[in-house]
């Protein structure tokens, strides 16, 4: 079942061939007066509206167990919430192409956040305040189990401004309609702010004081701020003087989330929560590397300010939700489960042409449950245990060493689709090779440096997922273990240069992070989520998590292979290793 060769046959027709003409006429001209102010997606009008393309494509690399909707562009999830025991996924979708453009507020309901049912989208350009486009937001749930939508609107002049929309019947188990009220917009950008650096506006947490507190993102030059806002009432918003928090040289904020985290275990917070037992996160997604970063840090609630912690890197070098294809990710606190539930957006890493002649691009990861580490340093990441119910057949291998050179295949599994589990025991650290301090400030670069056929002392050891029978391609998975001058260091890499045999135009970093972990019990772990044309993986228990989305040409369906291997001098154990075939995700 998982390995029939779909052959997906889309017909668009929304229009006639007049009409789609005049359209496309317009949209040319609205993207290319964006093209000037708008840097989050490259344009490409010619492919925004397709009005009778006919698409036959293979679909090798349509996923399985991911969140993805029958075709066309997908991008940020937006306003992800529980409400009355279902959790609704709105996310930015094009309902006319497979680029970004006309973006709407496409919306799914589902009991566990794998399976999923498509309902109409739930907000879409009507009105003045967002005529021009309906861009990310957030869900906050006022007192009384009433949901709030904010999000950013373009307006007439190409404005962006902050609006909110609620739901029409909250009767409405599925909260199918929204209305956007007439006294919207809820805030625009004043004297001296960048009318077209402005947006994405976060959940909202509530003081002491009764007040209701939001940040949205933007920049001045090239410093990046969560501007932040207040109200008694959630209509009126009046702008603070000073933003929340800013950094110097990090350029534009967007998908700004900020909230509590607690200091002793995995329990989610609400966001209003303030207190001693807890820390904050503030998490912003730059313009400009289009990598996530976030700090541990203090928020003073009688200042409002945030100040992060000083172990905590506030700029390009900081700490990032995860080291690959992963962007404008929100969080939300699930209180029927007190969980705080991290969900984000892995693009495609091919071409719009390939994009479009497939008929779809970009996928929602599988949500993640969302901790403070122990070291109270940095977020740990799992994915959600809902996922598990998709497990099918199942392998395991125990105390199984690799030499030196070695690999092996797991077999009797999907290799193509896929959840991984492995633990190896390592041996002796003493000849581990020495690790040169330039090196810290990019693992990307190291681990390009130092890839699986670069033999090392102890590792690379990991995975190669998406393998094809002889090593053709593959997209290895792995850890490289260096001896510095006080301690151990730990590179993970998710390398994307041999994944494909088709390279030109394909986007395929050496993806790596650095693992905090402590090797003294002489163990380090590693899951990987492989669905097609998607890796997901955790180091160290979901301490290092890292994306690459790869487009392998031989390794697909049944001809796809999972090895373990290594090529470090010291022999490595699998201390257990647990692998399941997946089951496809029900999406209607
Ligand atoms: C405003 O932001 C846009 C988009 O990032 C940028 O292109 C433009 O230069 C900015 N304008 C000013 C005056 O900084
Ligand atoms: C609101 O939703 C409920 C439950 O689906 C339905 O019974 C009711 O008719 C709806 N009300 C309106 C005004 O649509
Ligand atoms: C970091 O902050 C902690 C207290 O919050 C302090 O004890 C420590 O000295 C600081 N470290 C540095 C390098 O400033
Ligand atoms: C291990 O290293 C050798 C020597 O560089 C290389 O030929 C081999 O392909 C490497 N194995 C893997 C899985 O990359
Ligand atoms: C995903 O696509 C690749 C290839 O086009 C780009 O290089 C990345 O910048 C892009 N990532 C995001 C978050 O847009």
């Amino acid at each position: 079942m998982l390995y029939k060769y779909p052959t997906f046959v889309v017909v668009i027709s929304f229009l006639s061939a007049m009409d789609s003409f005049k359209f496309f006429s317009l949209i040319l001209l609205v993207f290319s007066l964006w093209l000037t102010c708008n840097a989050s997606h490259h344009i490409f009008p010619e492919f925004q509206s397709l009005s009778a393309e006919v698409f036959q494509v293979k679909q090798f690399h349509r996923t399985g167990y991911h969140f993805q909707p029958p075709n066309n562009w997908i991008n940020d999830p937006t306003g992800p919430m529980q409400f009355n025991g279902i959790y609704h996924l709105f996310y930015q979708y094009n309902p006319k192409g497979a680029v970004w453009g006309n973006i709407v507020w496409a919306h799914a309901v589902s009991k566990d956040m794998i399976n999923w049912e498509s309902l109409d989208p739930a907000i879409y350009p009507t009105k003045p305040f967002d005529i021009n486009g309906c861009w990310s937001g957030s869900a906050t749930i006022l007192p009384g189990k009433k949901p709030v939508i904010l999000y950013t609107g373009v307006d007439t002049q190409n404005h962006q401004v902050q609006n909110y929309a609620i739901p029409a019947n909250h009767s409405d188990p599925y909260l199918r309609e929204w209305v956007k009220p007439d006294d919207n917009p809820i805030a625009a950008p004043g004297e001296g702010m960048n009318a077209s650096a402005f947006r994405d506006p976060t959940t909202a947490w509530k003081g002491k004081d009764g007040h209701w507190r939001i940040v949205v993102g933007s920049k001045r030059k090239h410093r990046g701020m969560a501007v932040l806002y207040r109200s008694r009432d959630f209509v009126h918003w009046i702008k603070a003087q000073h933003p929340l928090h800013s950094s110097a040289k990090t350029g534009m904020w967007e998908c700004p989330d900020f909230f509590p985290v607690s200091l002793h275990d995995k329990t989610g917070l609400d966001t209003s929560l303030v207190g001693a037992n807890l820390k904050h996160v503030m998490k912003v997604s730059l313009d400009v590397t289009r990598f996530e970063y976030y700090t541990i840090g203090t928020y003073n609630p009688k200042k409002d300010r945030y100040v992060p912690d000083n172990t905590s890197e506030d700029g390009w070098g900081g700490l990032r939700y995860d080291y690959g294809n992963y962007y404008a990710s929100k969080s939300f606190f699930d209180d029927a489960t007190n969980r705080r539930i991290l969900m984000g957006w892995s693009n495609e890493s091919d071409t719009p042409q390939n994009d479009v002649d497939k008929g779809w691009a970009g996928i929602q990861t599988i949500p993640r449950m969302l901790w403070l580490d122990s070291n109270m340093k940095q977020l740990v990441q799992w994915p959600i245990e809902e996922l598990e119910t998709l497990r099918g057949d199942k392998v395991e291998i125990s105390n199984q060493q690799i030499k030196k050179g070695e690999y092996f295949e797991v077999t009797g599994i999907t290799a193509a689709q896929a959840d991984v589990d492995v633990t190896f025991l390592l041996p002796s650290l003493d000849n581990a090779e020495q690790f040169d301090p330039s090196w810290v400030k990019n693992a990307e670069d190291l681990c390009g440096l130092k890839g699986t056929n670069v033999q090392g002392g102890v590792g690379p050891f990991g995975l190669l997922t998406l393998a094809s029978k002889y090593l053709e391609e593959y997209t290895p998975v792995f850890f490289r273990v260096f001896k510095a001058a006080q301690k151990h260091v730990v590179l993970m890499c998710s390398d994307a240069r041999s994944s494909s045999l088709k390279k030109s135009e394909l986007y395929t970093p050496s993806f790596a992070g650095f693992v905090n972990v402590d090797l003294a019990d002489g163990k380090l772990s590693l899951r990987s989520l492989i669905d097609h044309s998607i890796v997901e993986s955790f180091g160290a228990k979901g301490k290092t998590c890292i994306t690459s989305r790869v487009y392998p040409t031989l390794a697909v369906f049944n001809d796809a292979h999972l090895y373990a291997f290594n090529n470090g001098t010291e022999t490595v154990t699998i201390e257990s290793l647990n692998a399941w075939s997946m089951k496809n995700a029900q999406l209607k």
